[in-house]
């Protein structure tokens, strides 16, 4: 690193973060900090006074001090996965960015607890991996896992494909620790499924995306390792009967449904398409598929014949076209990657306006048809690509561009598409963001569904925590 590329301004408290963090903490120059300040698919690129990457708390609370001290804003940093730009400073170029990536520790797994411990920056598929070399599973399980980071996850209560089993991040966090805006540290890593002693302070920081305090460590619940699982790839008609299906799973397996995942036809044949790993798994094409997966707790359980039976009897009613299930892990793998790809399939088709959504699961059907009509009307030929999370009624509700179009123009369209599908979803009584947060992309859009009753009790808390404003600023709210 460089100090010549710091500007006048922030000299000094450079100087003084260096101090702290020494040279293996500061990254300045343009080339050597591009990669923390543009997210993948480069729609935010940003610019950062310098980057930081304290290696433990201590650090993080020293250089949060300094940077009080001084007003400068700070934008913490996890994996860089965010997909509403959560993770990127603004082009001012006045704030730092506080990487967590170097507070890598697991501090401690207690099996018997059913708890482990880490640090901020410890990656989402390391947690999972230590969770089972202890026959324990750690259920957080999404796209970015080889890259996002448990204090990006905490930071913005990640979601992904067991929600529906397990819930989101927010249900899997019993302790944190947090840096406080004036640089305090806040211990809160216990690791009790029962505390009463007031106010619940870590829900606060869960999916305050970086705006009330860093996040340094925590404490997640473990599981106990499924000894049966068993996947199945189906073909429905239509989105109605995919939900009927649901339930229907949901009763035959005893509520062991963990997953159950929409894919429409067109997004499988991007996939099929462009990515040479993906295959369908079926024989025939088929409207829309379901990604079915059911833990089980004992080996040899009756799961797959319950699942088995399920899907015969709604075969012989029609319900469900065809199907194909697992019957190795190789097999499984497989499925899972088709439905993993499906964000970057999306990129070889062009432009893509993103809707990440959800409304109560009886409502998807029709939610799914009011905003296709709605979306083709805006801009005719459009082609929705909605999948995700069926069973918690979170729809990835994207919409590439038509072939012919021109991939600026069709991008143009973005805010007066995002504002018309909102709305349908608003009268659903859903979210306008799901599980992906509100970062810098949903920020008006928030601004315009929320009452003032609730926007203005964030932003006593804003205050209260934060009163010089200097954490994430502009994000959220
Ligand atoms: P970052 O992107 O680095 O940061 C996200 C936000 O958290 C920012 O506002 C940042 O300031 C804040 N932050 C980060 N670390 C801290 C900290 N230690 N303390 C305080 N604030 C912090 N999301 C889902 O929910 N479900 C999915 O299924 C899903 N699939 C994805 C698939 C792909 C291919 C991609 C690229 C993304 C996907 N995401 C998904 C979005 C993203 O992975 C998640 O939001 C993830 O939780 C972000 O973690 P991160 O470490 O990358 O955080
Ligand atoms: C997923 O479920 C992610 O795959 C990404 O949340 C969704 O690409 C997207 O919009
Ligand atoms: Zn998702």
């Amino acid at each position: 690193m460089s100090s010549q590329a710091i500007t006048e301004p922030f000299e000094n408290l450079h100087d003084q973060i260096l101090d702290v963090v020494g040279e293996e903490g500061v990254v300045a120059g343009a080339e050597a900090m591009a990669r923390y300040l543009a997210e993948e698919r480069g729609r935010y690129v940003g610019r950062a006074a310098f980057v930081v990457r304290p290696a433990n708390t201590q650090e993080v609370a020293e250089v949060v001090k300094l940077c009080h001290a001084a007003g400068v804003g700070i934008v913490p940093q996890g994996g860089n996965t965010s997909l509403v730009g959560g993770s990127i400073p603004f082009e001012e170029g006045d704030e730092i960015v506080l990487s967590l990536e170097r507070l890598t520790r697991i501090r401690e797994l207690d099996a018997e607890n059913f708890t482990i411990t880490v640090e901020a920056g410890v990656i989402l598929q390391q947690v999972q991996e230590a969770a089972a070399e202890a026959d324990r599973l750690f259920p957080l399980s999404l796209g970015a896992e080889g890259s996002c980071r448990i204090g990006g996850n905490i930071a913005t209560n990640a979601g992904g494909v067991q929600v529906l089993r397990y819930g989101n991040m927010r249900d899997l966090v019993l302790g944190l620790e947090v840096v406080l805006p004036d640089g305090r540290v806040w211990d809160g890593l216990r690791g009790l499924r029962k505390d009463n002693t007031g106010y619940d302070l870590k829900q606060l920081f869960i999916a305050a995306e970086g705006t009330l305090g860093v996040v340094t460590a925590a404490v997640l619940k473990l599981y106990s390792r499924p000894r049966e699982v068993v996947t199945a790839f189906a073909a429905v008609p239509d989105p109605e009967t995919a939900v009927a299906l649901l339930s229907q799973v949901r009763a035959a397996s005893g509520e062991q449904v963990t997953s159950f995942e929409l894919i429409p036809r067109t997004i499988l044949e991007f996939a099929t398409r462009h990515l040479e790993h993906c295959k369908d798994p079926l024989q025939q094409a088929q409207p829309w598929y379901l990604l079915i997966e059911l833990f089980g707790g004992r080996p040899d359980g009756g799961l797959r014949e319950a699942l088995e039976e399920c899907l015969m009897a709604a075969y012989e009613d029609g319900q469900v076209l065809d199907a194909a299930f697992a019957e190795t892990e190789t097999q499984r793998q497989e499925f899972w990657r088709l439905r993993e790809s499906l964000t970057e399939a999306q990129k070889f088709e062009g432009g893509s306006i993103k809707h990440d959504v959800s409304v109560p699961v009886s409502a998807v059907p029709a939610f799914l048809r009011e905003a296709t009509d709605k979306c083709q009307e805006l801009v005719p030929d459009c082609r929705p690509v909605p999948f995700g999370h069926l069973g918690d009624g979170n729809i990835h509700f994207n919409v590439s561009q038509p072939e012919a179009m021109d991939r600026e123009a069709f991008l143009g369209r973005w805010e007066e598409m995002n504002a018309a599908v909102h709305d349908i979803v608003h009268r659903h009584r859903g979210s306008i963001s799901a599980e992906h947060g509100i970062g810098r992309m949903k920020l008006a859009e928030n601004a315009r569904f929320k009452s003032e009753v609730e926007l203005e009790m964030m932003r006593t808390l804003k205050q209260a925590f934060d009163p010089k404003g200097i954490m994430n600023r502009g994000k959220v709210l």
